[in-house]
């Protein structure tokens, strides 16, 4: 039994479209993911997320990217499209030394905090994302108040958030959970927090927020971005952080088509690299888009490899919140999900 951390305002951010290659798509991240993980784990028992100042979320992300995401909604404009959506991006090659400034207009500003056209802003979206921060944030006052026999939780986080910079959101993801998580239990008092994101996808936003901090170890297996997958330009071997965080970033890209034994040789490897580090708590973003079936990744993971994956992670001990990310497939997601948290607790 793992206690299962939910908002009320999950299902309220409906991206409604997605703007694939200048295409109106169907979106991904729907509202009844967390549907779906939530029936699936329905034996188990709910809390509610209480709410939490902004202390946490403003150590990791800039205020400028907060205050945007809370009122880019209400200020957007009758131009006829039913969500936030960039049409202009103020790249560093069209900035060059110009200063980057917010404008006025909704529809030019839409571009300044947000680095993809798949990821609309609608509604409810501002109100679904800051309650996945508040699961996170009630996911680190439980384990931190926890007694040792209780050394996991599982918040129930939608949106997902690692794809999020300190400074600009993409990839279906708002706000950074999984970091909020780790800066709080450094505030909580764990001196070395560790990161392990299973997601299909590599963390780039996790990434480059801890990049350059040597309390906070990011390690990561995903589908190799060089071979033409989200986020494309992070997620290499050779990024290994930057300054005094140099040998606290850790990436394992492998090729599509990868299947549980060399996932799960390069989770062993994850595992190594934790301990080394000597973290005293860990942040795990869940996803579960590395599944055969999923339509977002090309790699071949089973519902058994899951298992045994965090099986190895959770071998090691240590207090553990796991936030959900990815994870696509609605028929088997939440057995997906459901799997991997036993195999945390060998349960
Ligand atoms: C949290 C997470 O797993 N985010 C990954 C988002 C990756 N999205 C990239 C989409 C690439 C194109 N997929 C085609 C779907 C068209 N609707
Ligand atoms: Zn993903």
């Amino acid at each position: 039994m793992i206690r299962v951390v939910r908002s009320p305002y999950a299902e309220q951010h409906v991206p409604g479209a997605e703007i694939w290659l200048g295409t109106r798509t169907p979106g991904t991240e729907v509202p009844k993911r967390a549907r779906v993980i939530a029936s699936a784990l329905a034996d188990w028992p709910v809390v509610e997320a209480t709410s939490h100042g902004d202390e946490a979320l403003l150590a990791v992300h800039d205020a400028e990217l907060v205050d945007h995401l809370r009122t880019i909604w209400s200020r957007w404009g009758d131009y006829g499209v039913e969500r936030v959506v960039p049409y202009l991006f103020p790249t560093a090659g069209m900035l060059g030394d110009l200063p980057l400034r917010e404008p006025f207009a909704p529809h030019a500003a839409a571009g300044t905090y947000c680095y993809d056209t798949m990821t609309l802003i609608g509604p409810g979206t501002w109100e679904a994302a800051r309650g996945a921060v508040d699961v996170a944030l009630t996911c680190v006052d439980l384990i931190v108040t926890s007694a040792v026999d209780e050394p996991v939780i599982y918040g129930l986080t939608r949106p997902p958030g690692h794809h999020v910079t300190r400074s600009a959101y993409g990839g279906s993801c708002y706000l950074n959970n999984a970091a909020v998580a780790a800066e709080a239990l450094r505030r909580a008092g764990h001196e070395r927090v560790a990161i392990v994101d299973i997601d299909a996808h590599h963390g780039n936003g996790t990434q480059d927020i801890f990049y350059a901090r040597e309390d906070v170890l990011y390690a990561s297996v995903h589908v190799d971005p060089g071979a033409g997958w989200f986020p494309h330009y992070a997620g290499f071997a050779d990024e290994v952080g930057r300054g005094a965080g140099v040998g606290a970033n850790l990436n394992l890209p492998l090729a599509p088509g990868t299947e549980d034994k060399r996932w799960l040789d390069a989770i062993m490897e994850i595992v190594q690299r934790v301990m080394d580090f000597e973290a005293t708590a860990m942040v795990l973003s869940l996803g579960v888009d590395a599944a055969a079936e999923d339509p977002e990744s090309p790699l071949e993971i089973t519902q058994d490899g899951f298992y045994r994956a965090a099986e190895l992670l959770g071998a090691m001990g240590l207090p553990t919140v796991a936030l959900q990310e990815g994870g696509y497939h609605l028929p088997t997601l939440g057995a997906l999900v459901k799997a991997s948290l036993q195999g945390l607790t060998r349960c």
